[in-house]
């Protein structure tokens, strides 16, 4: 074994390695208990002695310079391994946090609004009877009427009491709220409903609505346009042009419908409400029904309309959207378009 060849070897395999784990292995190979220098040196002691004199040195020489060569590759590999774990000068990893949905946003806002004017929150079952998705409302079976209201019918029931549908808006919670509380009372109630209808960029067969209430003994017309108003100005800004049009509900006497402007008139001017309009043909996007609880309402949830009176609007949730944040189709809202959704 020559000593020199040994340490010019070893140098090689040190500084080759990538690890601590690679280090040791090469540790072992050139100053092991079984490596070929520590034999040699072990087998000195039976070498002649002129012989060992010549080789100790040499031996004892190789093992320190590799010994050290070692050291300091350890040294270096530590502290990049240390540098790797706090690397001051590494850009950070963002975090990825979560956010609330547009059509989520849009409600706390409707809420927001009408509890600072002192309405309740309520909430409602998805899943409704004929009761009181349609008969308490003077809707009865067979009247044209129910044809304003595409429906999804669950199997089973053999009345309209037990008889079960997805509610096709949120209105049933009128009498579900009345037989249960005794006026004065002004409630929201916000919730999903379903229409088995096609859909377009203003139709979805499932959406939001807020249902709106409020009874007294002298509530008026007058104080349901005051309290739209303000809701609409505190939604879409003081510049809003809105309109109301006579409607029919057979659940309200009078009925009206509130529509929005997309464009003309002096609102903002977005080429996204431009779209909305273009695509209904029209300068106005319809958001509400609304009117005054027809008397057969109050009857059936056990109030006498000879004493209270008062207004009821459902509004959908989608279409407000559309016009705050100016998307042009509904259908957004619901296709999990990152690019849509991340803008909020
Ligand atoms: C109703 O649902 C009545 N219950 C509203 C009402 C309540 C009238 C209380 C009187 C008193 P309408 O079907 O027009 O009415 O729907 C009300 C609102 O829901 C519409 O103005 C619109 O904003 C929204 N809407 C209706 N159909 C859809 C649909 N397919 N997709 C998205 N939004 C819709």
């Amino acid at each position: 074994m020559n000593p020199e060849t040994l340490k010019q070897e070893a140098y090689t395999d040190i500084e080759a390695c990538n690890n601590l784990q690679e280090l040791e292995a090469v540790r072992v190979k050139y100053v092991g208990r079984k490596s070929e220098l520590t034999l040699a040196l072990r087998g000195l002691k039976d070498l002649p002695l002129e012989e060992r004199r010549n080789a100790a040195p040499k031996l004892q020489q190789a093992r320190k310079e590799i010994e050290g060569m070692l050291a300091s590759k350890e040294k270096e590999l530590a502290s990049s391994k240390a540098e790797a774990k706090v690397d001051l000068t590494r850009p950070g990893t963002r975090h990825a946090f979560g956010h609330l949905h547009p059509l989520t946003l849009m409600e706390k806002e409707v809420v927001d609004i009408f509890t600072s004017m002192n309405f309740s929150v309520i909430d409602g079952p998805e899943v409704e009877t004929e009761h009181y998705n349609f008969d308490v409302l003077n809707i009865p079976a067979n009247h044209p009427a129910r044809e304003m209201w595409d429906t999804f019918w669950l199997k089973g029931g053999n009345d309209s009491r037990s008889r079960k549908l997805l509610r096709t808006h949120t209105s049933p919670m009128q009498v579900r709220y009345m037989e249960t509380h005794t006026p004065p009372l002004q409630i929201i109630v916000p919730g999903r409903v379903f229409r088995y209808e096609a859909t377009d960029a203003s139709h979805e067969i499932n959406f939001y609505q807020v249902e709106g209430l409020m009874v007294g003994r002298d509530v008026s017309l007058a104080n349901f346009k005051y309290v739209i108003e303000e809701f609409l100005k505190k939604m879409f800004g003081p510049k809003t042009e809105f309109r109301f049009r006579p409607s029919y509900f057979p659940f309200t006497e009078p009925s009206v419908e509130v529509d929005v402007r997309l464009v003309g008139g002096k609102g903002e001017q977005s080429e996204s409400l431009r779209a909305i309009a273009e695509s209904r043909k029209s300068e106005w996007l319809e958001v509400m029904g609304a009117g005054m609880v027809n008397p057969k309402v109050f009857e059936a949830a056990g109030y006498n309309p000879e004493e209270w009176q008062g207004f009821a609007f459902g509004v959908g949730l989608e279409r407000l959207a559309m016009l705050k944040y100016k998307i042009p189709d509904i259908r957004l809202f619901y296709s999990d378009d990152l690019r849509i959704i991340n803008q909020f």
